[in-house]
């Protein structure tokens, strides 16, 4: 019945909802310290199992086990900072391998079992699950990052403000504050949300605060003469992350690009509608979220299947390419870059 990993993803997310009943059901027959009986708790583990499936059928459609594992290492972190029953994962990852067996017996061994076996070396791995920090004082501009996030974790915005307008002359000193401050200092809020050192009120306070200042750039950034090139750059449809994409756009702008930047969780049509109308030499789009490669690749297709469009040199980014990085190749991009230096300078080399 099911003749492809491809197959049984898509299968596995149409019936997702289904198989996170299943599942929890699973959990509940077969460990009784974790049923409960109320209905928040219980919708909330369905979403988590939700979640569970998504990234690992999202590895399959691109046969990389790198994603699951990174995931798994992911919720690692997370389960152990949260007041959850000892061995959760344990508990969630047989359940998951228990019903996944029942329901596509024929295929399981070839196409899912590996994703699996996988999980289990993370969970069993002391190593993995265990981050320190992202910030570190003897880093370039170490020391102003580390002022900065305590800034934002003191609610400190005008300070936060104030620091880096001090520190800011250039273009150049813009791109060393973008690289060096703002995305180590959001990827270390990232891990105190995950390890429930703050709340997501916090994360969504420092990220505003983030953006703001980058407004307050602007007069730097839209300096650089033109050298006659454009870009898009978008997130994908589904995709809220997007100060990543943002930080690309104005590196471009930095380098004399014309940029059109179209924000978060934009869809496919407008994409392709900007691209016709301003002409655009590269289109970067930017993916946060595992599950949403697939809907970077299907609207690669989309922009190759139309002539007027189709030879646009296509860059992608973002944190699962970062974790898997040949993934640019299955979604069938032209480059891809780890930062917004980096994209610069592939994409001047593509066109
Ligand atoms: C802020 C934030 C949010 C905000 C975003 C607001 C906004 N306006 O952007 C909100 C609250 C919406 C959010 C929501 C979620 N988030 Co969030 N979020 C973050 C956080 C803390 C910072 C993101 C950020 O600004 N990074 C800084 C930028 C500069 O880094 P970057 O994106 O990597 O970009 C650089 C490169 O990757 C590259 N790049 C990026 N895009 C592109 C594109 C191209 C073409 C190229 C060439 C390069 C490139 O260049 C960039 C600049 O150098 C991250 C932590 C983290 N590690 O990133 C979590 C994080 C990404 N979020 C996470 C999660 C789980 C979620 C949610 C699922 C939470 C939930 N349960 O609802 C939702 C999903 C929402 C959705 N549908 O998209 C996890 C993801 C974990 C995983 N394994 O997948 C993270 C890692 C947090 C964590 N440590 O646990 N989030």
């Amino acid at each position: 019945m099911n003749k492809s990993p491809q197959d049984i993803s898509t299968h596995i997310q149409q019936n997702s909802q289904l198989l996170a009943q299943a599942i929890l059901e699973d959990i509940y027959g077969r460990f009784p310290q974790m049923v409960s009986s109320d209905p928040i708790a219980q919708q909330k583990s369905l979403r988590d199992l939700g979640f569970h499936l998504a990234y690992l059928a999202e590895a399959m459609a691109v046969e990389d086990v790198s994603l699951f594992v990174d995931y798994i290492d992911w919720i690692k972190l997370l389960f152990a900072n949260l007041p959850l029953p000892e061995d959760t994962l344990n508990i969630v990852l047989m359940s998951m391998d228990h019903v996944l067996k029942r329901a596509y017996s024929e295929s399981y061994s070839q196409f899912i079992a590996p994703y699996i076996d996988k999980g289990w070396r993370v969970i069993s791995d002391e190593l993995m699950g265990v981050q320190d920090t992202f910030i570190h004082e003897k880093a370039h501009l170490g020391t102003l990052a580390q002022k900065y996030l305590q800034t934002l974790l003191t609610g400190e915005r005008q300070a936060g403000s104030q620091l880096i307008l001090d520190y800011v002359q250039d273009i150049e000193s813009v791109k060393d504050v973008y690289l060096y401050v703002f995305q180590p200092v959001q990827y270390e809020i990232g891990r105190l949300w995950q390890t429930n050192k703050i709340t997501v009120a916090e994360e969504h306070y420092c990220t505003a605060v983030t953006q703001l200042i980058m407004s307050q750039l602007y007069s730097y950034i839209f300096t650089a003469p033109r050298v006659g090139r454009k870009m898009v750059a978008t997130s994908v449809s589904g995709e809220l992350h997007e100060i990543g994409i943002r930080m690309v756009t104005d590196f471009f702008e930095m380098n004399g690009w014309d940029t059109y930047y179209l924000g978060a969780n934009t869809p496919h049509q407008s994409i392709i509608s900007i691209l016709q109308e301003k002409k655009a030499d590269v289109l970067a789009i930017s993916a946060t979220i595992t599950f949403h490669v697939s809907e970077v690749k299907k609207l690669i297709q989309k922009i190759r299947s139309q002539p007027e469009v189709a030879s646009t040199k296509i860059l992608v980014g973002g944190y699962p390419f970062l974790v898997a990085p040949q993934l640019w190749k299955a979604v069938g991009a032209d480059g891809y870059a780890v930062d917004a230096k980096q994209a610069t300078n592939i994409a001047e080399k593509l066109i």
